[in-house]
């Protein structure tokens, strides 16, 4: 049988630890032979979505465009990896309504451990007033309300996580 496509889009806050599951998530996959794709914000916003800012409007465009192709992918069979903060509820729903084949994953850690880890050192350039509407500082997170998984990454390891992630798309049988 053809491997059914499926989106599994992880919401989180810059930090929270999203790009590091994907890649654990998209080795154990690859190690599976399935196909598959992923999509990052952060990279994505160098081509697909270059020019857009962190407006709502902008955002929500990111989202929109980061879902059309997600959506092309999951139909053709492919399993798409999405890594966006995605702030807004809305259009999260909006996206999952459109592929349907849609794991939801909250990548959840506290906005003072997000800022500690400040991997990328933007969260110290939002308190300092050089970077404006950042997520979590100036502006909104909207979490969401009933994931399909939620990873504390505080809590758990990154093998947790994965697993976690892994069995939910086990017993949803896209794997
Ligand atoms: C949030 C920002 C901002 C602002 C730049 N707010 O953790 P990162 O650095 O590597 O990834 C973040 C990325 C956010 O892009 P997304 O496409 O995921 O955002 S959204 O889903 O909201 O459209 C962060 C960096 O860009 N970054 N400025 N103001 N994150």
């Amino acid at each position: 049988m053809k491997q059914s496509g499926v989106t599994i889009w992880l919401t989180g806050l810059s930090g929270a630890g999203k790009t590091t599951i994907t890649e654990a998530l998209e080795q154990k996959l690859r190690e599976g032979n399935y196909s598959l794709e992923v999509l990052d914000g952060d990279i994505v916003r160098t081509n697909l979505t270059k020019g857009l800012g962190f407006s709502k409007e902008d955002r929500d465009e990111n989202i929109r465009r980061i879902g059309f192709v997600a959506n092309l992918l999951t139909r053709n069979g492919v399993i798409v990896l999405v890594s966006a903060i995605s702030p807004y509820r809305e259009i999260r729903e909006e996206v999952r309504g459109k592929i349907g084949n849609f794991v939801e994953v909250f990548v959840n850690a506290p906005l003072a451990v997000c800022e500690g880890r400040d991997v990328k050192g933007l969260y110290k350039r939002a308190r300092a007033g050089e970077i404006k509407s950042f997520t979590g500082i100036d502006d909104p997170y909207e979490p969401p309300l009933d994931p399909e998984v939620e990873c504390r990454t505080d809590l758990e390891t990154l093998e947790e996580s994965v697993n976690k992630i892994w069995h939910k798309l086990e017993t949803m049988g896209y794997l």
